[in-house]
């Protein structure tokens, strides 16, 4: 057991300087009107650091930076850009804890998940568009005997990315390392809720890259944001945010006519088949911890398995036995490894899940465990922390519908298998889902009549870098991960060429 220093304390991994400024071309640029805003960790409630409060002017400036930039980064060649991604990957393994630390205390997640997940997979993804982008080919079509149709992958340019704040550097990697692999200069925005993480993350790293191929503006959605989605100085606007907001930036895009990437909402079904606890074995205790998985990250995460789906012939021995482990998640002081869940990322956050509690109460859900604030005491009760939640109900009642983005689960019964897919398929979105069963039939075929864009099977919550992540139906458009992401910020020059010296 570790319990990490805070920031600000002796021996603490991290030292956030007290006013952080935009990082523009290479540098660190105050905001053009002079206006901060604080910034508070979730795990006390109070401010350790201010960042810019930027306006579209600063984003004017980081946009000339990437202007600058861009030509000659999508100049160099693939092997020059690998060996720069994997330096990246190297720089921030090689100072992980430090980076775990600084998330933690910026977002509020407990230390463990940074330490065994958000950052490797960070480091991961660097690493694998290294390796994506070396691999990559171009193609040539015969069209004739003396004429030939070349393919060419060429970087877009500048490129505009908007992230959210339940993972700050992970979603900022998924965007940043493909986009980089494909030579594009970036203006990236992260979220009001979490802006120093990354600018932690950015400092570590900045002399890897040459000045203006990465920029960092922060600021709030309307101020920063829109000036930057809306701009018609970039060649595509990438985002990951609640949906009403992905509405708004794919408007912005249709201005400028340029491509979107948008990662969105969810109400992911977790289903388990009456074979799940069939045995007191392996598979019964991970199908378990599958169920729990709805509080992994406090439940902010958009595939969060919110919506499980239980069939009604096992259905109390299943709650009896997922409620009690549901019990056991370890919630406290999120810089100590051996707590499981930490802080919700922000007041307004904890506010909205406080509310849903109260919606499913009101529409008769029946709470099995939790439904309430988690006082932790001491420095931590002006944190935002929440016991994690299941709610019994059906799949009409709201809180069955919304993305609450807490540790809530909501759960149902289904009769047979068709009931179970019609449930799971009942909602606006498709992001996530899970299926558990011991018959491979049984579990394929949900897979494949499930609506989303990612169905965990046997599984729940495992993010490699080459399995394509995003959603069906309001969940969004494109997908991360994976080497078709390098579709997403390339486009295609074709030449066609005749090699007949002979008229047309
Ligand atoms: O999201 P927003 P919020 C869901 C989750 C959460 C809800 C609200 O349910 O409770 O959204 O969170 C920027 N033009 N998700 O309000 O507003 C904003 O500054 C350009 C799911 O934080 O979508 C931030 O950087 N940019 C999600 C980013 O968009 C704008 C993760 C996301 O903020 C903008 C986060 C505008 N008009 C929340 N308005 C997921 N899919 O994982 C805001 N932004």
């Amino acid at each position: 057991m570790t319990v990490y220093a805070q920031p600000g304390r002796d021996g603490s991994l991290v030292t956030f300087k007290p006013r952080y400024e935009n990082f523009i071309g290479g540098g660190w640029v105050a905001p053009a009107n002079g206006n901060y805003f604080e910034n508070p960790t979730p795990i006390t409630g109070k401010t350790f650091c201010e960042v810019p409060a930027s306006t579209a002017e600063d984003i004017e400036l980081a946009l000339d930076a990437a202007h600058k930039a861009a030509p000659a980064w999508g100049k160099t060649s693939v092997a020059e850009r690998a060996v720069i991604l994997n330096k990246i990957a190297d720089r921030i393994e090689e100072n992980l804890e430090m980076i775990a630390v600084a998330e933690t205390w910026d977002n509020g997640k407990a230390v463990r998940e940074c330490l065994n997940a958000d950052i490797p997979l960070a480091i991961d993804h660097f690493r694998y568009f290294a390796g994506a982008i070396r691999a990559q080919e171009g193609g040539l079509s015969q069209i004739d005997d003396d004429t030939v149709a070349y393919h060419f992958h060429e970087p877009l340019g500048v490129v505009g990315q908007i992230i959210p704040w339940n993972f700050p550097i992970l979603m900022g990697v998924w965007k940043i390392a493909p986009a980089l692999a494909a030579g594009n200069a970036i203006v990236l925005k992260p979220a009001e809720q979490t802006p120093a993480s990354i600018l932690v993350l950015v400092e570590l790293i900045a002399d890897l890259l040459p000045d203006g191929v990465l920029n960092v503006v922060n600021g709030f959605g309307l101020e920063a944001g829109k000036p930057l989605a809306s701009n018609k100085r970039i060649r595509k606007i990438a985002f990951t945010g609640e949906t009403t907001t992905g509405r708004l930036i794919m408007q912005y895009a249709s201005q400028n006519i340029i491509p979107v990437t948008l990662e969105l909402g969810g109400k992911s079904p977790n289903i388990f088949f009456d074979d799940v606890n069939a045995k007191d074995d392996a598979y019964w205790d991970k199908a378990q911890e599958g169920f729990t998985m709805f509080a992994l990250n406090q439940g902010e995460v958009c595939t969060c398995p919110s919506r499980a789906l239980v069939q009604e012939s096992i259905a109390d021995p299943f709650l009896d036995a997922v409620a009690e482990r549901t019990k056991k998640i370890v919630q406290g002081n999120p810089l100590d490894t051996d707590t499981m869940m930490g802080a919700q990322a922000s007041n307004d956050q904890f506010e909205k899940i406080m509310s849903y509690l109260d919606i499913g109460k009101q529409e008769g859900a029946e709470v099995l465990t939790g439904g309430a604030r988690a006082d932790l005491g001491g420095e931590l009760s002006g944190g935002y922390y929440v016991q994690p939640t299941i709610f019994k109900g059906n799949n009409r009642m709201r809180i069955f519908q919304e993305e609450i983005f807490g540790p809530v689960v909501s759960v149902a019964t289904f009769s047979d298998y068709d009931d179970a897919i019609s449930t799971a398929n009942d909602t606006l979105y498709g992001l996530g889902a899970g299926v558990w069963s011991r018959n491979g039939n049984i579990a394929y075929r949900a897979g494949r009549d499930i609506q989303a864009g990612r169905v965990w099977v046997n599984n729940y919550h495992a993010y490699p870098a080459h399995a394509a992540f995003g959603g069906y139906k309001a969940s969004g458009i494109g997908r991360e991960n994976h080497l078709m992401m390098l579709d997403h910020y390339q486009q295609t020059k074709n030449l066609l060429v005749s090699y007949s010296e002979n008229a047309q």
